[in-house]
């Protein structure tokens, strides 16, 4: 630790009579406070964003009551904590829901009054925290909400990255990046702590065994108060700032070289400057890999600090303490761990090792080999030498310990084969005397020349293999450290490998996606550790996801359930079924979609200035730009569908289903074919909506800078949603899950959460088309030729060649990626789904001309879907991994 607290004695603490969520300043007088002296609101226009902050840290003060109160109960208590360490939390706003959690939803309505504002026009005054790039950070906060509101004691660990996710804009046609400013108007709800501090070291060098780092920087503490759904509890967030040692390097600065000087500070402001925007995708650049060290050395530290502070011996720490793994980008922890019990505290390896594998966790969140981090040696040994070094033995020793495993196993391959071999030997052997025995009624020509090709033939038959060769090569599919299968002489530290070896437990995010890492990823070990391989399908919060995006549907569904318990239960969503069949609540349910589709054209109108009808089907499909996630195949789609309204008589446009197709998605700054995508869908939409003969029959849009804010805005006013990702690619899906809840229907493939969501809503009830996960390999390899392609793929990839939409040279390569073998070779299967993808939007279309049929189906899909509250995920990571028990306050 760099600092303590400054040793002032407080006056006796005041009995606190507050319980939690009421200061003494009531709600109104604390707003008018906020607003003249927090922000000096007085002698400006009190501008909306100043109500924001000042609203928003009148909150703060509750906040921090139930913050401190829950805090100091759980040191008192001493429970098991769970870490769950991150190097993404992608939190969106903070004020709605800290507000409703708190239950102050009505009493902060009421004070706002007096200013002519309500609370959701207020709460847009907020910037984004966009600590996150998709799926995987936003997993990470929908968990936050559900330990806290379940009174799990439970933590985040992560970095607070100064600018966040890129802000997306369009110009010309492209995505361009902005940088995302989001604590310019400051943040209310942080804590900064200085007083909590950590050294971290990097570079170096090992002198007689121990580490002397060669760079340091300060990690210092910022607590994000996470407060519960109606409950005292208040968990924590605590993200870690980058400081340098001293700010100046006094001896550099009178010398006279100021440049120098500031170079510390400016190396660890490097550390926490950005978040990088790969989405399931590894760059292997040496400053992701310190913000990784940077934020899990951190982090350890201070749990570890924390720990002794109450109790002497680091062996107890697994009963105190769970560190979940969000993916492989903590994964250091494992060694950090090590290199804190024996360097630091004086453990032996082993008790160290028995304590770091009864303490750590691992999710695997994606099964696209571009993305499984694997750092080079070189790197690793240069950044972290010691870690390096313990990596190494860690290596060393678990070969050793499947030595024995892998022997036996390469002994019954080689019997099996023996076997077999003898079989064939014995088999030539009687052929080759049978062949001497004709020649030699020949003659002794034909008897010699035979002589000398059986003499070949029995040299040439294989000699029995070498099993220590044998053994040593399967050894190394199992070895942490493998050699770069592209760059020869390379080694590798495959971080995904350390992370299993080092875990007690292993999880999958999806039912389909866990059977796929045991059967493709981490094969070998399962055969050593069956007992680690898990599945927790994941989860979202009904809160946000449902309560405070929906507040219309919401009121709905409580009215209907005489109670709005089941923003608590999830699973009392289920009762809702009957109503499904009640033609006065249908008649309800669409006129709330209908105010929500309203709501979203005024939002397309406004970031767009395109002008969308609220009558249309509204069709959405919004996620990280992939190809994996083939939004290029609903742009062909859409190609076809502008095709065929084009070549309609005014008779059939009359009858023709109308729709509105939304798009939204950041594409990674650096991937090339995803930022083509966005400029393709762009292009359609210039072309589609400015053509009069189309009119409301079809828009298309591409709604910019898709972040959390905006997904609360457009899930609830989906129709359809579309997850088609090529079966067994995306590992679960979580906005599935919030469309699903907030009844959008579903056009997807058989893979990830996709399958749950099926088997629970029923799949008659979902438009499921296209291939499953275990014909794909087989598909890969025999893809077809292009002229075997459905015509009307065919026809719409021909006009963008041909420049209906413009730029048809920018889109070459994007038209070549799946249509040339030697350029993609249509590696995610557009071409093999695109039919039954057809069939799945005609059966759409044809559905949605019966509203009473479609409304149906839409209250089932919120009745049935309860199941993927992320509160149940967290009960069943709780019970089934962590092994931490509710500890809510009395
Ligand atoms: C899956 N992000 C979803 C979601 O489990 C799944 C990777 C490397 C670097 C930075 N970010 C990443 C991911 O891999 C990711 O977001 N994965 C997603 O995790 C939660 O629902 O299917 O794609």
């Amino acid at each position: 630790k760099v600092r303590s607290m400054l040793d002032i004695s407080f006056p006796p603490k005041e009995e606190d009579t507050s319980n939690g969520v009421a200061p003494k300043l009531g709600v109104e007088a604390s707003i008018e406070h906020e607003l003249k002296y927090r922000v000096s609101a007085n002698n400006t226009d009190a501008r909306p964003v100043k109500l924001y902050q000042s609203v928003a840290w009148s909150v703060h003060d509750r906040l921090v009551d139930a913050f401190d109160q829950t805090q100091a109960y759980w040191k008192e208590k001493d429970p098991k904590h769970i870490y769950y360490l991150s190097a993404e939390f992608l939190m969106g706003r903070t004020l709605t829901n800290a507000v409703n959690n708190l239950d102050l939803g009505g009493e902060y309505a009421e004070a706002l009054k007096k200013y002519g504002a309500d609370l959701e026009t207020v709460a847009t005054g907020e910037l984004d925290a966009a600590l996150g790039n998709g799926g995987l950070g936003r997993l990470a906060a929908c968990f936050l909400d559900s330990m806290a509101s379940l009174d799990l004691p439970g933590w985040g660990y992560g970095i607070r990255y100064r600018y966040g996710m890129f802000k997306q804009g369009v110009k010309d046609g492209l995505q361009v990046e902005l940088p995302d400013y989001w604590l310019d108007n400051g943040n209310p709800w942080e804590i900064r702590r200085p007083e909590t501090q950590f050294k971290v070291g990097f570079y170096g060098s090992l002198e007689d065994g121990k580490w002397v780092p060669g760079e340091e920087v300060i990690a210092e503490a910022y607590d994000v108060p996470i407060p519960g759904y109606k409950t005292k509890t208040c968990g924590n967030l605590r993200l870690w700032d980058a400081l340098a040692p001293e700010e100046f390097d006094l001896e550099a600065f009178n010398a006279g070289d100021y440049s120098k000087a500031v170079e510390q500070k400016r190396r660890a402001d490097g550390i926490t400057a950005v978040l990088y925007p790969n989405d399931a995708t590894e760059e292997g650049k040496e400053l992701r890999l310190k913000q990784q060290f940077f934020f899990v050395s951190a982090s350890l530290q201070d749990t570890i600090a924390r720990y002794l502070e109450q109790h002497k011996d680091l062996a107890g720490l697994p009963d105190k303490a769970c560190f979940q793994m969000n993916d492989t980008h903590p994964t250091i922890a494992v060694a950090e761990l090590m290199r804190l019990l024996i360097d630091e505290h004086g453990l032996s390896y082993d008790d160290a090792w028995a304590i770091t594998t009864k303490c750590v966790a691992y999710t695997n969140h994606t099964v696209m080999p571009e993305a499984l981090e694997k750092w080079p040696v070189r790197v690793l040994a240069k950044l972290l030498p010691r870690h390096m070094q313990l990596i190494e033995q860690i290596n060393s020793n678990w070969l050793d310990s499947i030595t024995g495993h892998v022997t036996a196993k390469v002994e019954a391959e080689l019997a099996a084969s023996d076997a077999e071999k003898q079989k064939k030997a014995a088999a030539a052997a009687e052929e080759r005397k049978a062949a001497l025995v004709a020649a030699e009624a020949k003659g002794e020509e034909a008897l010699a020349a035979a002589k000398k090709v059986v003499s070949e033939e029995e040299a040439a038959e294989e000699k029995p293999a070498d099993k220590a060769t044998l053994v040593e090569e399967k050894l190394k599919t199992y070895s942490i450290i493998q050699e770069n299968q592209w760059t020869k002489g390379e080694m590798l530290v495959n971080m995904a490998y350390l992370a299993v070896v080092g875990s007690f437990a292993v999880n999958g995010v999806a039912a389909i996606h866990s059977e796929i890492i045991k059967t493709d990823i981490f094969p070998h070990f399962v055969e050593i550790f069956p007992e680690r391989f898990q599945n927790k399908t994941n989860g979202v919060t009904l809160r946000r996801w449902l309560a405070y995006c929906n507040p219309e549907l919401s009121a709905l569904i409580t009215e209907a359930l005489g109670t709005d318990e089941w923003v608590r239960d999830a699973t009392l969503l289920a009762k809702l079924k009957p109503f499904a069949e009640d033609a006065a609540f249908r008649a309800r349910w669409r006129e709330v979609k209908q105010q929500k589709k309203k709501a979203l054209a005024e939002r397309i109108r406004e970031q767009t200035g395109y002008q969308v009808s609220t009558e249309p089907m509204y069709d959405i499909h919004v996620k990280r730009i992939h190809e994996y996630k083939r939004q290029y195949m609903n742009a062909i789609s859409l190609i076809h569908r502008y095709k065929v309204l084009k070549e309609m008589t005014p008779e059939q446009r009359a009858k023709a289903v109308p729709r509105v197709v939304v798009f939204g998605g950041k594409a990674a700054s650096a991937y090339y074919m995803a930022k083509k995508i966005v400029a393709l869908i762009l292009s359609i939409g210039e072309t589609v909506n400015n053509d009069p003969e189309i009119g409301d029959l079809l828009k298309v849009v591409f709604l910019p800078n898709y972040n959390v804010s905006e997904a609360e805005l457009i899930i609830p006013a989906a129709e359809i949603s579309q997850h088609i990702s090529t079966a067994g690619t995306e590992a679960s899906g979580t906005s599935n899950m919030k469309f699903a809840l907030n009844g959008a229907l579903i056009i997807g493939t058989l893979d990830g959460a996709n399958i749950e969501i099926g088997e629970n809503t029923g799949f008659e009830n979902l438009f499921i088309f296209g291939v499953k996960a275990d014909e794909i390999n087989k598909l890969r390899e025999d893809r077809k030729n292009f002229s075997d392609y459905d015509p009307r793929y065919t026809a719409a990839l021909q006009m963008v060649s041909s420049g209906v939409f413009g730029r048809p040279e920018y889109f070459e390569d994007l038209v070549a990626s799946i249509t040339d073998m030697n350029r993609g070779n249509d590696w995610f299967l557009l071409a093999n789904d695109f039919a039954s993808y057809m069939d799945a939007q005609d059966a759409i279309d044809e559905l949605y001309r019966d509203q009473e049929e479609w409304t149906r189906r839409s209250i089932i899909y919120t009745a049935s879907n309860g199941f993927f509250s992320s509160d149940r995920t967290i009960d069943q990571y709780a019970r089934e991994i962590w092994n931490v028990q509710p500890t809510p306050q009395p």
